[in-house]
């Protein structure tokens, strides 16, 4: 364990090479303001400069309950137009960065606080997390980036219920419908996420990069012009000295074979 900062909204801890980050305002089930908005984006910057992989989770009880909604009702219309291309910036700084994002999560993932974990990479939720769009209840619409990220993990069919019905999904709901690739016992999440953090921080750098960077890109491209990009990213990476390096671990049998689940 490294050395631990706590600012008021976050805290930042180094377990290895992996950061981990805590969204830090339990007594408001870590809603979201805008100077919280802040410390997420300094400890982004800090991630990116320090860490090969994050793992993102909440103190207290829940991960998020989504936007301050205290803060929000004295909002002018351009005051929340500046707020939600700000939670823009900052979740696009997590999704469109160099490093991965798992995010650990339980209790309430509301919200902000479903954007939030839809801008990370790798989303693990234990079994006590329960996913909801209240938007509509609270008569808003999704600002930090929901309608784009939430819809294409989900579906616009599924993110469409939640938002007119408030239905609220289990963890197992979630898995099925795409919003959580992982869902482990309660009180278990932090530590799987930081367990898939360690494995994908042992890649190559740039291999990493071009999966989360490349992935959705593609996703939004023709056909063709996804496998022309493919051809370009997939030529680079395989052209760096560290694949050169890997490639030949293998071939010298120097490197680890993939096992069957469950194998020995
Ligand atoms: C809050 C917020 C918040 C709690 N903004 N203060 N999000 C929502 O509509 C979710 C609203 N929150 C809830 O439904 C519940 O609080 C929870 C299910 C998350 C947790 O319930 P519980 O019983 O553990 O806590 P609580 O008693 O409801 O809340 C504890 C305190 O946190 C209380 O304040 P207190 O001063 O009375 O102690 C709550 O008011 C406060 N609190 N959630 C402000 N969200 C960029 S656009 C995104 C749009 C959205 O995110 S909309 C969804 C907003």
């Amino acid at each position: 364990m490294g050395v631990d900062v706590a600012s008021h909204f976050v805290t930042y801890e180094t377990v290895g090479e992996i950061a981990h980050i805590g969204l830090n305002r339990p007594e408001k089930r870590n809603a979201i303001s805008d100077r919280f908005v802040e410390a997420i984006a300094d400890a982004v910057a800090r991630a990116e400069r320090e860490a090969k992989a994050v793992v993102l989770y909440g103190h207290g009880n829940h991960f998020c309950a989504g936007l301050d909604l205290a803060e929000h009702v004295k909002k002018t219309a351009i005051e929340g137009v500046r707020g939600s291309r700000r939670w823009h910036a900052v979740f696009s700084g997590i999704e469109h960065g160099t490093i991965p994002w798992f995010s650990a999560l339980h209790g309430a993932v509301v919200g902000g606080g479903l954007e939030l974990a839809a801008s990370t990479h790798i989303r693990v939720a234990d079994e006590t997390a329960f996913f909801a769009l209240p938007e509509g209840q609270r008569g808003i619409f999704v600002g930090g980036g929901g309608s784009v990220r939430v819809a294409r993990l989900s579906g616009v069919a599924r993110m469409t219920d939640m938002m007119l019905t408030g239905r609220v999904a289990s963890a197992a709901e979630a898995e099925r419908w795409n919003l959580v690739q992982y869902v482990v016992p309660a009180g278990e999440a932090r530590k799987k996420a930081h367990d898939l953090a360690v494995v994908a921080a042992s890649n190559a750098a740039l291999s990493n990069y071009a999966v989360i960077n490349a992935l959705p890109r593609i996703q939004d491209m023709a056909k063709e012009d996804g496998l022309f990009v493919e051809s370009f990213i997939s030529s680079f990476t395989a052209t760096s000295p560290e694949a050169e390096e890997r490639l030949q671990a293998f071939l010298d049998k120097r490197a680890a074979r993939l096992k069957a689940p469950g194998a020995n």
